[in-house]
């Protein structure tokens, strides 16, 4: 229910358009603040994970290091190293199985893409991405997994950056969002296999995260 004013009639959607649903392309949608009232307990559900399985910068294949730290929880994490881009079962620093997805995880993931369109959606892969300032992600595709039916939900938490998203080949013009925390975006159908990636993180200072930004991206990896 909106907030109403009897006196004056005012519908106070101050309130409501906190929690807003902007489609952004044909197949991906942005849903404000749709993480908000979780933020906490995703940032705890974190910080358990990486006490389990510490964040790393990764190598790439052409021998550089990623610039965000990254861990992973559920069945499956996404790693990267000189010999490619997978996912696997067991942390490769450890040998042991990526810690549990948190279950609040999994029931954002699952809400926030069947409001989006995409009904039971259960991601087996939950790669977070930790940026600290000047941390970026350049311009790529998700194409490590299996079905791309399957959409992608991405959470952010924290400090706020700004995305961008091209079209399905790599020299189309991105377009510029900012994402800030809370706000989750859904990628699915013909969005899926756009290129995007985000800009360097600029310093600040979150109440919950402190001076980064995490991005949780939950997938159906098979
Ligand atoms: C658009 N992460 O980990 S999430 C990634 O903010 C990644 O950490 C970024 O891209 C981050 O692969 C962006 C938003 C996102 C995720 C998946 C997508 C956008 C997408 C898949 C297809 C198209
Ligand atoms: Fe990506």
């Amino acid at each position: 229910m909106n907030p109403y004013d009897s006196r004056t009639g005012d519908l106070f959607d101050q309130a409501v358009t906190q929690r807003q649903i902007q489609p952004l392309v044909a197949g991906a949608v942005v849903l404000r603040q749709f993480a908000t009232d979780q933020a906490a307990e995703l940032v705890s559900g974190i910080d358990r994970v990486q006490s389990q399985a510490p964040f790393r910068q990764m190598e790439t294949p052409g021998g550089f290091t990623m610039s965000a730290a990254m861990t992973n929880c559920g069945p499956l994490g996404w790693v990267s190293d000189r010999t490619g881009y997978r996912y696997q079962p067991t942390d490769p620093q450890s040998g042991q199985p990526w810690p549990p997805m948190p279950e609040p995880f999994r029931q954002l993931a699952n809400a926030a893409a069947s409001t989006a369109g995409f009904d039971g959606f259960e991601p087996d892969a939950c790669l977070i991405n930790r940026y600290l300032p000047g941390a970026k992600m350049s311009l790529h595709q998700d194409r490590n997994e299996r079905d791309f039916d399957q959409p992608i939900v991405s959470v952010s938490l924290g400090l706020p950056v700004l995305f961008q998203f091209g079209g399905l080949r790599r020299n189309d013009r991105p377009q510029r969002i900012l994402l800030e925390h809370g706000d989750v975006v859904v990628w699915g159908g013909p969005a899926r296999l756009r290129y995007h990636g985000v800009l360097a993180l600029k310093p600040g200072h979150h109440p919950l995260t402190g001076g980064c930004r995490y991005n949780l991206t939950l997938r159906r990896a098979v």
